[in-house]
């Protein structure tokens, strides 16, 4: 792998994300062992880019706690082996940054989710610590990102959890420096922004950057009115000026690797997997949800329409079934233990009332599984259901698809996810309509196989174009162009 060190003189790119793609554990011996994850922007940012024409480094948290007295070797060995630069935090200013801002108050607002007053033990959701660690954290990442930062280097920022970086790397930068910035959830329309109280702070630190990224148009036009109805600044839709800085503002909407998911199918351990599932579910129909267990992912509303499913059409009694993989997340933020209380009742409920000792209506798995099973799953399965609330994108729907070119199985799509705006293939719904989104199910599984290999070849179609690497490429190099934007000077 490439790193800083080994040439320093080569322009390079530097990725900036809440967490780093990789896992420390200390072995008892003292020594640290990493496992680099293969997450979704690991391989996006892997297809899109020649390390020979410009290499790159990540820099984020490593996650968990690593002891301070094996930071600086831990440090050192990240950098050196795989050009990964960790951002230490400490536990505390891990909790109050991540889970008390990040979580409990942007993640929220961005989906629509309005902040509340109190929360039932008397606490404030927003409170001036939570923002104060925010503003300490994104400061620890700007000293990192400055520590491996050489002249003609380019940055991109990653999501929700970093939105003041721009303007904290734009003191210290000179206005030749690129900087990129993206974010992964919605933004909302100006009438919800408006309630964070440090709507100002946010806003005027993202503008900072050269480039806004969202995934959809709706996401980008909100911002923009965002920007003028709070700061008062005028907006065309290219984007915004602040303080004699352009900042662009651009729709980038992020995809999947289709090859993963077409050479994992191809695995002999998981066409065997298929065989063993397609024996389990001889006598039923599946559908299948994939989702951490977020309330912004609609997970109760999906459980209530397949109970109305059941009630309704009482023909698919003991003939279809609900595989609902719910992973475990966030669970330190009291909102997500109540919606696995909620869950667990509501599966709980209708288990009891539809199932028999041959037969339980809904396999509620509330663990993570390996990425295998995953792709074995979303390959038997007849119907893929997505009933996201609010989502900035939801990969989900385009996984499910790669994994469909034998069947051409259904996509119910939410239209509150991002990936609607583009999926015209897929049954869209409504999730609040409980009803309607029941109706959805039955239709998908009364498809002819005609509308179903239309429809499944248009989803086809776009999943394998707008991948993954497209997004990342098309982000970087419209960054980098904007070097010749007329009025700014040549970078040195
Ligand atoms: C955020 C935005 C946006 C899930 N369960 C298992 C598992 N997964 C994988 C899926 C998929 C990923 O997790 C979830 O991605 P989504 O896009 O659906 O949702 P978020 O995590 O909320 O991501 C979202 C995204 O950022 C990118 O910009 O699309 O809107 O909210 O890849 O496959 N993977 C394995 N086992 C599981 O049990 N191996």
């Amino acid at each position: 792998t490439e790193t800083a060190s080994e040439d320093e003189s080569r322009p390079k790119l530097i990725i900036v994300s809440n967490r780093l793609p990789i896992t420390i554990k200390r072995k008892s011996d003292g020594q640290h062992e990493f496992t680099v994850s293969s997450g979704g922007l690991v391989s996006a940012l892997e297809g899109a880019l020649d390390p020979q024409e410009m290499p790159s480094i990540w820099v984020g948290w490593p996650g968990g706690d690593v002891d301070p007295d094996d930071q600086a070797h831990v440090a050192a060995e990240l950098v050196a082996q795989h050009a990964l630069v960790p951002v230490f935090l400490s536990a505390e200013l891990h909790e109050m940054y991540y889970n008390g801002f990040c979580n409990d108050v942007l993640w929220p607002l961005f989906h629509y989710v309005p902040l509340q007053v109190v929360t039932l033990d008397g606490e404030r959701k927003f409170d001036y610590k939570y923002w104060a660690a925010y503003t300490t954290a994104n400061q620890r990442f700007a000293e990192a990102v400055l520590s491996v930062y050489r002249r003609g280097d380019t940055i991109w920022v990653q999501d929700y959890h970093l939105m003041l970086l721009p303007a904290l790397l734009r003191r210290k930068l000179r206005h030749t420096t690129r900087i990129g910035f993206f974010l992964h959830t919605p933004f909302p329309s100006s009438e919800v922004y408006r309630i964070l109280p440090v709507r100002r702070e946010i806003l005027e630190g993202v503008l900072a950057a050269d480039l806004i990224g969202f995934h959809t148009f709706d996401y980008a036009r909100h911002f923009l009115s965002v920007c003028t109805r709070i700061l008062g600044l005028e907006s065309s839709h290219r984007g915004v000026e602040f303080h004699g800085h352009f900042a662009h503002v651009g729709i980038f909407p992020i995809g999947i690797d289709p090859n993963l998911f077409l050479r994992t199918l191809e695995l002999p351990l998981v066409k065997a997997r298929i065989e063993e599932l397609r024996n389990r579910f001889s006598k039923e129909r599946v559908l299948i949800g994939v989702d951490r267990l977020d309330y912004i992912k609609g997970v109760p509303h999906k459980l209530l329409a397949f109970e109305t499913l059941l009630k309704k059409y009482p023909e698919w009694n003991e003939k279809v079934v609900l595989v609902q993989i719910a992973v475990p997340s966030r669970i330190e933020v009291e909102e997500y233990r109540k919606l696995i209380a909620y869950t667990n009742e509501l599966v709980g409920r209708i288990n009891g009332h539809f199932g028999s000792v041959e037969y339980a209506p809904i396999m509620f798995i509330n663990q993570s599984i390996p990425f295998e099973e995953l792709c074995a799953l979303y390959h038997v399965a007849d119907v893929a259901v997505i009933t996201s609330i609010r989502d900035g994108m939801n990969l989900v729907s385009y996984e499910y698809v790669m994994c469909q070119r034998e069947k051409c199985g259904v996509l119910i799509l939410s239209e509150f996810a991002g990936s609607a705006q583009s999926l015209s293939g897929a049954i869209r719904v409504n999730p609040w309509n409980i009803e309607e989104l029941a109706a959805a199910m039955h239709e998908a599984l009364t498809m002819s196989d005609r509308e179903r290999e239309v429809k499944h070849w248009k989803l086809y179609r776009y999943v394998t174009t707008h991948t993954a690497s497209y997004w990342a490429a098309s982000f970087i190099s419209e960054l980098r162009q904007l070097r010749d934007t007329p009025g700014l000077q040549p970078s040195t």
